[in-house]
């Protein structure tokens, strides 16, 4: 096969910024020195920086590709937005669009999350190869989920959110955010475990934008090792979202999500020097780099 063949390297793309070809497929090969970095695929319509851009399988390989060349630990595949006041995705539809993309990237080399919060999509995505399953719906996680991930012993990422994608602005309130979510998580937490899965399965995420304002999320970012205490590999998500749009508003305007990618690796640096297991973010170089500076500074 001739290397214009390869998705993400044809001469209609642009160049891939870094090739730091992977050669890991389980989650076991993943580096432990450092945190990882997960990269961002979103092949949905609507997501709110960059809905609409792979909603093709092809447009959504070549992305994916791209991420693992350039240095992602793991890609997140979701079909589904999970933004304030999204349309629910039929899970039939999420499916069709997100099974094809993760059995290339599975034979890619690629290990591979998937982002949903269908208990029928979570099966078809493991039957596919996926190696973990990210469910953003928190606290109306739906029936069965934790029977499947017992089942099939796949590691869960259980993140914190109040309400549905329609409800949770509504639902930011909290009397002290760190405690109340800590402490929803351990409840969350227990009922999982209460059903059969592994402590080691569960990586926790407090689900940053999620029912959250953003002096929510900057009070959980400067509470990170606390919620480490909860004795669970740690995975936080920041990249591009509306509070550092806001933090870096000029005039009463947001900054646009495409310019949030230096603020969301300096979030980095924070989550790095906190040993977080792992950030979800869309720019994978900016992340590695930020981790690396992190590492570099560590052993001085
Ligand atoms: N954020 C989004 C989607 N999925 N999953 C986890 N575990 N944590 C997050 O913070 C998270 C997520 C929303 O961002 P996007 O629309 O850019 O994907």
């Amino acid at each position: 096969m001739s290397l214009g063949a390869i998705p993400g390297t044809g001469p209609n793309t642009s160049p891939l910024p870094v090739i730091r070809k992977s050669k890991v497929k389980t989650l076991a090969d993943l580096p432990t020195d450092r945190t990882l970095v997960m990269g961002i695929l979103n092949v949905t319509e609507d997501s709110f920086s960059d809905g609409g851009a792979y909603l093709s399988a092809d447009a959504a390989i070549d992305r994916g590709l791209k991420l693992l060349y350039s240095g992602a630990d793991i890609i997140d595949v979701g079909g589904e937005s999970t933004r304030p006041g999204a349309k629910d995705v039929d899970p039939e539809l999420e499916r069709s669009r997100i099974i094809p993309v993760i059995e290339t990237l599975v034979k890619a080399g690629a290990v591979v999350s998937v982002d949903t919060m269908h208990v029928s999509t979570a099966r078809a995505a493991i039957n596919a190869g996926a190696h973990i399953i990210n469910d953003v719906s928190g606290l109306t996680y739906e029936q069965g989920m934790p029977e499947l991930i017992a089942e099939t012993g796949v590691p869960y990422v259980l993140m914190h959110r109040r309400g549905t994608a329609q409800s949770m602005v509504a639902e930011a309130n909290y009397e002290n955010v760190v405690s109340d979510v800590i402490g929803e998580l351990r409840t969350l937490r227990d009922e999982f475990v209460a059903k059969g899965v592994a402590p080691e399965q569960i990586i926790i995420d407090p689900g940053l934008g999620f029912a959250k304002d953003a002096e929510h999320n900057w009070a959980l970012l400067g509470h990170l090792d606390a919620i480490e205490e909860l004795g669970h590999r740690v995975l936080i998500g920041t990249s591009r979202k509306r509070f550092l749009g806001e933090l870096l508003a000029e005039s009463g305007t947001s900054r646009a999500p495409l310019q949030r990618d230096a603020a969301t690796a300096a979030t980095t640096v924070l989550a790095a020097k906190d040993q977080v297991w792992a950030v979800r973010v869309h720019d994978v170089v900016g992340s590695r780099d930020a981790i690396e500076v992190v590492k570099a500074y560590g052993s001085h």
